[in-house]
């Protein structure tokens, strides 16, 4: 299978360190949707990484249905729970890092306007909704190892990597300052070879 991958994009670094965790080989293809040579929309319609594309030229997109897709290959470990609202729960965890980027990407874009067509209001609102989603994280993780469950899901690895994103695009956010629980899956986390492997190129 080949993976479309901006290597900045949180979203494919997401399923990037899936495929590493599983030991899923794989195709990495370079692609960055924002350049005019780019053939991510030829795949996905929505033009946008990650799109993993199998063998069979089925393709799949957006990361939580990538994400979906691996774990039906029962490749170890497994990063979602079989079923249940245990399962919901992961997926729960997941939406809330995947809004926390949302909020950061907007906001970082947003920024990156000419300073008088600049909205101070909307970067505002998603800078409120990722510090209300990074207190609620900081409270389901205190006292505990891993957010859901008692090993590393994917919920884990998706809070990891919007931290991550916080550090690169959002530093001003200082996300550690009171949030010691976080602090500390953010450092478990970081350290894997499959985060290492992955960090983002500065730029
Ligand atoms: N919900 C999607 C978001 C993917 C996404 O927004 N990717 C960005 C890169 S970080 C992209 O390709 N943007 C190009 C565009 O919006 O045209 C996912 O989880 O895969």
């Amino acid at each position: 299978m080949k993976l479309l991958a901006s290597l900045t994009s949180p979203y494919a670094r997401k399923i990037r360190i899936l495929l590493a965790e599983k030991h899923l080989p794989f195709e990495l293809v370079v692609d960055s949707p924002w350049e005019s040579a780019t053939r991510v929309p030829e795949v996905n319609p929505l033009g946008k990484v990650p799109a993993l594309v199998l063998d069979s030229g089925e393709v799949f997109f957006d990361s939580p249905v990538i994400a979906g897709y691996l774990e039906t290959l029962e490749a170890q470990p497994a990063l979602l729970p079989p079923g249940g609202i245990e399962r919901v729960r992961v997926r729960q965890t997941e939406a809330l890092a995947d809004g926390i980027l949302d909020a950061a990407v907007s906001a970082f874009l947003e920024s990156r306007r000419p300073e008088a067509q600049q909205s101070t209001v909307s970067i505002a609102r998603q800078h409120d909704k990722i510090r209300r989603s990074l207190d609620e994280l900081e409270k389901r993780v205190t006292g505990r190892d891993w957010l859901d469950g008692n090993t590393m899901l994917l919920g884990d690895i998706t809070v990891a990597i919007a931290l991550d994103y916080l550090d690169l695009r959002l530093p001003q956010t200082d996300w550690r300052t009171g949030r010691p629980a976080l602090t500390a899956l953010h450092e478990r986390l970081a350290s894997r070879p499959s985060f290492v492997d992955t960090v983002p190129p500065a730029g």
